[in-house]
This record gives structure tokens, C-alpha cells and sequence, in this order.
């Protein structure tokens, strides 16, 4: 009399045994991506949905940023940890190396696939750039950021964290270099750059492109970076608990030589110099970085306009004044490369080289 209803029960448990395990092992075949959560817009929070400038950043913790994106969790097994909270532009070296050093240590472990930085935008691509040169690992490496805060309208942080998680879970990022991914673009940490105070569209990659979209839930690379990134460099911060100083001095119409001056008295152990046009050196300026350099301090000629090669013995005879030029570098770019330059030499030489290959 029981024995009928007993099946039917034992059936339907069979079933949904087979079922969980069937989600479990669909689980366990996503890729392990661990979410490390820095501060920023992304993070941050508005007195109403309206707000999206006055806001305050970095309030909203590592697992609420998770829990606001339940789709993630059918794309990746998302882990999260957070490194600091801070609205970065207040990052500096300490943070650098903290992260750096968490980025390391957990692409190392065989059960990570990937990693995901959430950041504030106005420092994600000096932070992208710093870790493209001391990341130690093909693995991907995507840094993230919002430009609204999380309690706006259309607030663009779920998407851009779901597209990075996506990216950062994906074949086709290994060995592509540190990533920055927003607004379902997929730049190069060596070319993007800010070009908008506000918009959701700021980050570009001028004249060089992007690598790619995230589209359709997935990554389309068209492009890879040349220079070489990661495990291709010959820098290592593993046992740095400091980084040189190295300042940037800006140049324009009637500047004088107290900024540089100061800088060098400051204890700068290298400059790069945002000349106008193609890091031309006014007058006033010239003598300046002429007596730095002889004191020891290594120059860097960059400039203010973004975009383009400063050409070596342009604008100014760098042989002669033994100055590196910064390539296609932006002057906040330049000051990273080089400050990582001087942790292995002060041989302009060499950093010249560096400046050609990174
Ligand atoms: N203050 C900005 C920052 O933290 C907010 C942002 O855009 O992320 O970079």
C-alpha cells in the first residue's frame, strides 16, 4: 500500500540529488576569479539616485559589491577581499605594493583563474600600468571602476564588475597584459588614460585603440599590446617595502624653475618633465633640469599633450644633457616606468632602454 508513494518519493530525491549535482559540477567547471576591492566610485554612495557628482567614494564593502551582481556568481566562482577602501586619489606606493604583492601571491595558487580589481577611476590607469610591470603571471589581471556611484540612476559599476569578472574568467585575456575594463570596453594599461571629468565613456586608449569589447557576456580581443608586461619584465617588488621618489614637473606659458627646483630640494631622485608640445624645455626651465641631472637626478622628457612619441634629440639634445625621452608615455606613466626603472639602475642607458621596450 506504502510501497508505490515510497518510490515516487525515492524518485523525486533521485532526482534532485542529480540535478544539485549537475548545478555542482556546473559550478565547479566556472572560472575562479578572486575580486579585490580597493575603493572608489564604484564603491561609493549618494544622498539621492540622482547624485552622481558630491558623493562620497569607497564606502560600499568587497561583499556588497558581490551581493549587488547575483549574476555573477553564473559566469565565475567569485571570491572577494578587501585590500583597503580608499578614493584613489589618495593611492600611493604602500598601496601599490600591498596590492601588487596580494595580486602575486594569489595568482600563484593553481586554483585561482583570474583576477578582478575594483578602483577608484581617477587613478585606475596609474595603478593598472604599475601592476602591468610587476605582475608576475599570465594569468588575467582586470582593474575596474565606476563613474557613477552605486546608488545612482543607471549606475555603470554592476556592469563594468559583471564585464570585468567575465574578462578576467576568460582564455582569451591570458597573456594579454593588465586589463581595464568599463563601459564594455577593453583597454591596455599602457595606452588608456581619463579623457572625461564625468562621463561614463572617459577611458580611451588615444591614437593606439583598445584591445577589445565585452559583448554578449563575452571578451573580443582585435588587438594585443606590443610592449612587453608582466611576467616579461625584469622588474620585481617582492622584497621593495619602498619605491624612489620621482615627481612630475608640468610645464606652460611663463613657467619658471621653482617647481623643479623644489622637487630636487624635496629629495626627487627622478623628474619627468610634462614639456609642451613635444617636450620642448623653456628656457627658464632648461638650466633647472640641466643642474638636477648633474646632481644625480634622472630626467625624463615627457609631455603635456598625450599623445605621440617625444622623439630622442628633438626638441632638446638629450645626448648632450643625458635625459631619457618617454616614448609614447604620458607623464604619469613615465613617472611609474621610470620609478620602477630606478629600482634597477640610475644608467640613463638602460632606462632609455626600458622606456623603448615597455
Ligand atoms: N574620487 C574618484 C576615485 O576614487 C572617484 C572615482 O571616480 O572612482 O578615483
Amino acid at each position: 500500500m506504502y510501497l508505490k508513494p515510497m518510490r515516487t518519493l525515492f524518485a523525486l530525491f533521485l532526482c534532485l540529488f542529480a540535478l544539485a549535482a549537475q548545478a555542482q559540477t556546473a559550478t565547479a567547471k566556472l572560472p575562479r576569479v578572486v575580486i579585490l576591492a580597493t575603493g572608489g566610485t564604484i564603491a561609493g554612495t549618494g544622498a539621492t539616485s540622482t547624485t552622481t557628482v558630491g558623493y562620497t567614494a569607497a564606502t560600499v564593502g568587497v561583499d556588497a559589491l558581490i551581493k549587488a551582481v547575483p549574476e555573477l556568481q553564473k559566469v565565475a566562482q567569485v571570491s572577494g577581499e578587501q585590500v583597503f577602501q580608499i578614493a584613489s586619489e589618495n593611492m600611493g606606493n604602500e598601496q601599490w605594493l600591498l596590492l601588487a604583492k596580494r595580486v602575486n601571491a594569489l595568482l600563484a595558487k593553481p586554483d585561482v583563474d583570474g583576477i578582478v580589481i575594483t578602483h577608484g577611476t581617477d587613478t585606475i590607469e596609474e595603478t593598472a600600468y604599475f601592476l602591468n610591470l610587476v605582475v608576475k603571471s599570465r594569468k588575467p589581471v582586470v582593474v575596474v571602476g565606476a563613474m557613477r556611484p552605486s546608488t545612482a540612476i543607471s549606475a555603470d559599476g554592476p556592469i563594468n564588475l559583471y564585464n570585468a569578472v567575465l574578462t578576467a574568467g576568460s582564455q582569451e585575456a591570458v597573456g594579454k597584459g593588465v586589463l581595464v575594463v568599463l563601459n564594455d570596453q577593453i583597454n591596455a594599461a599602457r595606452e588608456v588614460t581619463k579623457t572625461n571629468t564625468v562621463t561614463t565613456d572617459t577611458f580611451k586608449s588615444p591614437e593606439l585603440g583598445m584591445l577589445g569589447y565585452v559583448v554578449g557576456n563575452q571578451p573580443h580581443f582585435y588587438r594585443a599590446s606590443t610592449r612587453k608586461h608582466t611576467l616579461e619584465t625584469e622588474f620585481d617588488v617582492s622584497n621593495l617595502t619602498a619605491l624612489p621618489q620621482v615627481d612630475i614637473a608640468y610645464s606652460y606659458a611663463n613657467v619658471g624653475p621653482a617647481a623643479i627646483n623644489a622637487l630636487v630640494a624635496a629629495g626627487a631622485k627622478g623628474l619627468v618633465h610634462a614639456g609642451v608640445g613635444d617636450g620642448s624645455l623653456p628656457t627658464k626651465v632648461r638650466p633647472a633640469l640641466s643642474s638636477a641631472r648633474k646632481n644625480g637626478v634622472v630626467i625624463v622628457r615627457s609631455s603635456r599633450v598625450g599623445q605621440g612619441i617625444v622623439a630622442r634629440n628633438g626638441e632638446a639634445n638629450d645626448d648632450e644633457l643625458d635625459f631619457v625621452v618617454s616614448d609614447t608615455l604620458n607623464p604619469q606613466k613615465a613617472r611609474i616606468l621610470l620609478m620602477l626603472a630606478l629600482t634597477k639602475t640610475t644608467s640613463t642607458k638602460d632606462i632609455q632602454r626600458m622606456f623603448s621596450t615597455y
